[in-house]
């Protein structure tokens, strides 16, 4: 077998294919072929995934998935499922997949099953979160609960918030849910201003419980929580933690009985389905929860068990990295047409960036190819009316995935049409474009026809499903997961392991006491740190 990605047969094979096809213009594509829009597409486990869009011919697509396989693809996935610690840079098994596995389901791990603790975990969860949704468990001053923050930064934040968000036509109208996660005071400020602690529940989520800003908020709100309400006793009331720490957690002052734990095979990216989403299953209650959860499963066994050229999965892995390593196209844009899926694209961006990411493959030789594509986008239809110019007529050309479903949720009058047919349109219109024939025929001014020309030929994919569920969501989630994956796997990279975010961290913790020392310290940065330093320290005076 070859030694680097580019040298393997099928990369090659790829090269020469695209040099053959760059010419093609998607116009030409589907004027050859009648039935592209309807066969190029894939149907399965309830989401309808239209590529025809794509820069690809089936030759394309018989020469990635032939890629994937001598990648070794399918024995990765296999790999994982089977517990192998294929996070190979920090010795830990992957098995966020065993969080959804449905109840008497076997995962072993080193011969020890995981998942009946994974569902004794859920049981507490579930019992916890009904005592607060039914105000059965009460403050400290024996108020109900009406308020609940989340104090988590990175995978302890971003799924949480998209989940609530996503899921809020489900969620209890007696408990409105807050996110606190950056260092900077104003965000704790912002999201505790106008509340009364009496009615308020923070849970602390941090899987080391050792993280700079969540430890810092979680202190300052137990402190005013203690100021307001008179007792360190008020505390076990209103803390809660979700953590692999129980040491840390007791540290902190919360109980054994007030702690929900997962396991170090879980990533934080990869954890909104762990107790990490106690803030979710309080909002949507446990039902919802466990239904987000079989979603996932469901995409779970989809990917694991489906031939690679019909896994919804590896489809839309295989097609990102075709754009962004043969077609040259960089980013992403992710542009769901669902408002409650406004934090989707954020979500989306750690579990790209944050995952593959990455310059040198498992054996520490660099990466022959690009890695993952720079992920972004916001909801349709606004984006339309800002940065979709520059999608339709810039000069760098972005995939986009449109995501829509069939019917709204929060329906008025037939707006939900209106929304749609924005998609659609969007999608076409980056497809096909106008030309400069079709701009003259409707009488514009011949010094107009050059702005007004749309060259198209920008690929998407269109990603549809019924509703708006929990079950959907989990089905959504796990896709994109489960296609970070395939390009991992592709790659030859350690998509599970962060140890770019890294230094940053370890600098800052140096800068720290530079920035608070009475006296003056000595500097031994950079000119530039050293003068920033000096200036900060300088504040007022200037
Ligand atoms: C995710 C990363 C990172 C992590 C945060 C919070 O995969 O590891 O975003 O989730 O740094 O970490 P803690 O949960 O340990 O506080």
């Amino acid at each position: 077998m070859s030694k680097t990605l580019t040298d393997r047969p099928a990369w090659q094979a790829l090269v020469d294919h695209h040099a053959g096809i760059a010419k093609h213009h998607l116009r030409d594509l589907f004027a050859e072929d009648a039935t592209r829009g309807t066969r190029m597409t894939l149907d399965a486990v309830g989401v309808y995934l239209d590529y025809s869009k794509n820069r690809i011919t089936d030759k394309t697509l018989k020469l990635l998935v032939t890629l994937a396989e001598e990648c070794g693809l399918p024995d990765k996935i296999a790999a994982m499922f089977r517990g192998d610690r294929i996070n190979t840079t920090e010795n830990r098994a992957v098995l966020h997949v065993a969080l959804r596995a449905p109840r008497g389901e076997k995962i072993l791990l080193d011969g020890h099953d995981v998942v009946p603790a994974v569902h004794e975990v859920l049981d507490r969860m579930a019992a916890f979160s009904d005592k607060v949704r039914s105000g059965q468990w009460l403050g400290y001053t024996g108020k109900r609960i009406r308020h609940v923050i989340n104090i988590g930064i990175g995978g302890s934040d971003l799924g949480p918030v998209m989940a609530y968000e996503a899921l809020r036509h489900y969620a209890t109208p007696e408990l409105d849910c807050r996110f606190v996660s950056n260092v900077d005071s104003t965000d704790l400020t912002e999201a505790t201003r106008g509340l009364d602690a009496a009615e308020t529940l923070f849970i602390v989520s941090s899987k080391t419980f050792t993280t700079l800003e969540t430890m810092t908020n979680a202190k300052a709100a137990r402190d005013a929580l203690v100021a307001q309400l008179g007792s360190e006793d008020a505390v076990a009331r209103h803390f809660v933690a979700v953590s692999t720490n129980a040491e840390g957690v007791a540290k902190f002052g919360i109980a054994p009985s007030n702690m929900f734990g997962f396991e170090d095979w879980v990533g934080g990216r990869y954890s909104m389905d762990s107790s990490i989403g106690l803030s979710t299953m309080i909002a949507v209650g446990p039902a919802h929860f466990r239904a987000m959860l079989a979603g996932f499963h469901a995409m779970d066994e989809h990917f694991r068990s489906a031939p690679l050229a019909g896994n919804l999965p590896v489809l839309l892995g295989l097609l990102s990295l075709w754009n962004n390593d043969f077609l040259g196209f960089s980013t992403l844009a992710v542009l769901p047409y669902e408002q409650y899926l406004k934090r989707f694209p954020a979500y989306l961006q750690q579990l790209t960036m944050e995952s593959n990411g990455k310059h040198v493959t498992l054996d520490g030789e660099h990466v022959h190819a690009d890695t993952s594509p720079i992920v972004w986008g916001e909801p349709g239809t606004n984006g339309q009316h800002s940065f979709y110019q520059l999608i339709h007529q810039g000069t760098r050309i972005v995939p986009c995935d449109f995501i829509g479903f069939m019917t709204a949720l929060a329906p008025i009058g037939r707006q939900h049409d209106l929304l749609m047919a924005n998609l659609i349109a969007q999608a076409e219109a980056l497809a096909f474009g106008k030309t400069a024939q079709q701009v003259e025929a409707e009488g514009t001014a011949p010094e107009l026809v050059p702005h007004r020309v749309f060259e198209g030929n920008r690929p998407s994919n269109t990603i549809l499903v019924d509703t708006l569920t929990p079950e959907s969501l989990g089905k959504l989630v796990a896709l994109y997961e489960h296609s970070v994956f395939t390009q991992g796997a592709i790659w030859g990279i350690d998509s599970f392991d962060q140890w770019g975010v890294e230094l940053g961290k370890q600098l800052a913790s140096k800068v720290i006491p530079e920035l608070q020392s009475a006296q003056e310290p000595g500097l031994a940065h950079d000119s530039s740190t050293n003068a920033l330093i000096r200036r900060y320290r300088q504040r007022g005076r200037h």
